[in-house]
């Protein structure tokens, strides 16, 4: 089995949800062995009582706030606290403590005892506190965060120490990372406090089928705490978008609920006048928890050539995109997420890959609602070095996976899981380790989602494609390779799909291509770094995609909706610029020419 469920902390009429962002205490472990934090337990008093705390934002990355350098680049851990009560009305009830997202370890102590500690940025965890907490006084909640990545961590990273002390201050190290992105970190999604009646409801999966014009909903509840067994009776039923019940009854755990007529979910450039349509399953425990739990009717299934929606051959063009803005680094808010589903409206976008690693729950239900499909991806990206491939990275690996499922398994947004990014999957050791994530992965969704995972290898050389249901290939034609040269681009593009497909008999999607671009920066002829490239680089890439549109190849995925920021490199002018959206999210020139595409997309389909 799976454990426990993460259902996502939502108000009922049982149910009472609070949150704790805001400004907490922080203070970085700056001393010289990397855990003087640990010798002191600075988790037995307030922070301050430690020495010098700073304000720090909850939720955000930690990296940008300050003007201190060794803190946007600090690598090893960190503290963070606050005060909080628990409401007297609560005493009876069932209080949990959840996270949304901690990157990377986190561990979690309420007044000076640990609660519970957690591998993994990106997914969420809780834990139970009643035992913990005081009903009648202040508690304090303590967070120590680390963000150090070694071989095993997915993502995977190393750190390398010089000793040469003519050349380096003592303790001199920096951190290696096999990724294309800032390190960001510390407590970057929503912290709350909810409360349920002791007899809950742990989890719920719901699988949904169509038959005719009736939407087939199968759907399992898993009870939790006092009252399991008998006492466990529940009132099932479901609702439309208007709070309307649709269903007869069933107080069965586990059943199949039939709606005639139902509204199926459309990606909105399948049903522009009606994307996104959402039910609810209402569950009620008779003892008094209430759990209101989002779906969609929907299905999804390939051919060798084709992806289908509800039956209805789908085309997907899409942005690759990260959770990446100013000051907040990869801290979640919801400015940012209504803004960027403008953006990839107006763009013309109908689908989103989270590269690379789970996004926001908070964003992933807008694109259950307002109708984006999502390849959904594990942080698996830059699994390349043999010491990446141990059994402990495998089942960690696993275990990343099941949670994400657990998290996202509801959402009807989700048509593909990513089980990696480029990892050298052209090696026995790369097919051993993803064949067996890839069955893990089959075993998990019973609603059977096709899998996949970003391929940078040739398909003469690749041996983890075989696996997967979907390939995804991404390719920097005219970049990595031939810079400069747009004029190979179709040539090796057209060589590369007809091989692909020829060897595998699989649909096809080219998951990245893209070109880096300073906007205004211009140039005719055009130049690499000017927007006359990065236009003049697409429209190759475009003519190919037409090319195979009607054949085998299902999707196009531009590297990338907007700059980001990386590593410092030298190959990274402040960051990646491969955006057709700045940073800011305001368009170069290549976004106008993606939407003037995308949108006839829409039209023509
Ligand atoms: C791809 C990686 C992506 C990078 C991109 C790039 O998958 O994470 O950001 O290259 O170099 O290979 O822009």
């Amino acid at each position: 089995g799976l454990g426990k469920g993460i259902l996502y902390p939502r108000d009922s009429e049982s149910r009472v949800v609070k949150t704790l962002d805001g400004m907490w205490n922080f203070r970085a472990d700056n001393s010289s062995t990397r855990n003087q934090s640990f010798v002191d337990e600075w988790w037995t008093k307030p922070l301050s009582q430690t020495g010098d705390v700073i304000p720090m934002p909850v939720p955000s990355s930690y990296n940008d706030i300050t003007t201190d350098k060794s803190l946007r680049d600090f690598v090893g851990w960190v503290w963070y606290d606050r005060h909080f009560y628990v409401s007297k009305m609560w005493q009876d009830k069932r209080v949990m403590l959840r996270f949304g997202s901690v990157n990377y370890y986190a561990m979690v102590w309420i007044n000076g005892q640990q609660v519970m500690s957690h591998e993994g940025g990106h997914l969420p965890f809780e834990c139970e506190v009643n035992s913990v907490v005081s009903f009648s006084a202040v508690n304090r909640v303590t967070v120590a965060v680390n963000n150090t990545l070694t071989p095993i961590t997915i993502p995977p990273g190393t750190i390398h120490f010089d000793s040469d002390t003519k050349r380096y201050p003592a303790g001199y190290f920096v951190q290696n990372l096999q990724m294309d992105f800032f390190n960001y970190a510390g407590i970057q999604r929503s912290v709350h406090l909810y409360a349920t009646q002791q007899a809950y409801v742990d989890d719920i999966t719901i699988i949904t089928t169509i038959q005719g014009t009736n939407g087939v909903v199968s759907y399992s509840v898993t009870e939790g705490g006092t009252g399991q067994g008998s006492a466990f009776t529940v009132i099932v039923i479901i609702q439309d978008r208007d709070g309307n019940t649709v269903s007869s009854v069933s107080t069965r755990l586990q059943d199949t609920i039939v709606i005639p007529d139902a509204r199926l979910w459309w990606p909105w450039t399948m049903k522009p006048d009606d994307p996104g349509y959402m039910y609810t399953l209402r569950v009620n425990v008779v003892s008094g928890d209430v759990y209101y739990q989002p779906f969609g009717i929907r299905t999804v299934r390939v051919s060798n050539t084709q992806f289908f929606i509800n039956d209805q051959p789908f085309y997907l063009h899409g942005v690759g995109r990260h959770e990446d803005v100013e000051i907040r680094g990869r801290g979640s808010d919801d400015a940012t997420i209504a803004r960027d589903f403008y953006m990839k409206k107006w763009l013309g976008v109908n689908g989103f890959r989270t590269a690379v690693y789970p996004f926001a729950e908070e964003l992933m239900d807008q694109a259950d609602r307002q109708g984006f499909v999502v390849v959904d991806e594990t942080p698996g990206v830059g699994i390349t070095q043999p010491d990446n491939f141990s059994p402990v990275g495998l089942s960690h690996h696993k275990a990343v996976m099941g949670e994400l499922y657990q998290r996202d398994k509801n959402r009807p947004s989700v048509i593909m899981w990513s089980i990696a990014n480029e990892p050298t999957s052209n090696t026995a050791q790369g097919e051993a380790y993803f064949k067996d994530l890839i069955a893990h992965t089959r075993d998990l969704d019973e609603s059977k989602r096709p899998i996949t995972f970003f391929c940078n290898k040739d398909y003469d050389t690749d041996r983890v494609a075989q696996f997967v249901d979907v390939i995804l290939i991404n390719r920097y034609l005219g970049w990595y390779s031939d810079v400069g040269h747009t004029e190979v681009i179709q040539l090796q593009l057209s060589d590369d799909l007809e091989n692909w497909h020829a060897k595998f008999n699989k649909p096809l999607v080219v998951s990245e291509y893209g070109a880096d671009t300073l906007p205004g920066l211009h140039r005719e002829p055009s130049f690499i770094f000017t927007e006359e490239y990065q236009t003049d680089f697409m429209k190759e890439y475009f003519r190919t995609f037409d090319k195979y549109r009607s054949q085998f190849l299902v999707g196009e995925m531009i590297w990338c909706f907007a700059d980001f920021i990386t590593a410092q490199q030298l190959n990274r002018v402040v960051g990646n610029h491969k955006g057709v959206l700045t940073r800011e999210r305001q368009p170069k020139a290549s976004a106008h020419l993606l939407r003037e595409r995308y949108l006839s997309l829409v039209n023509s389909t």
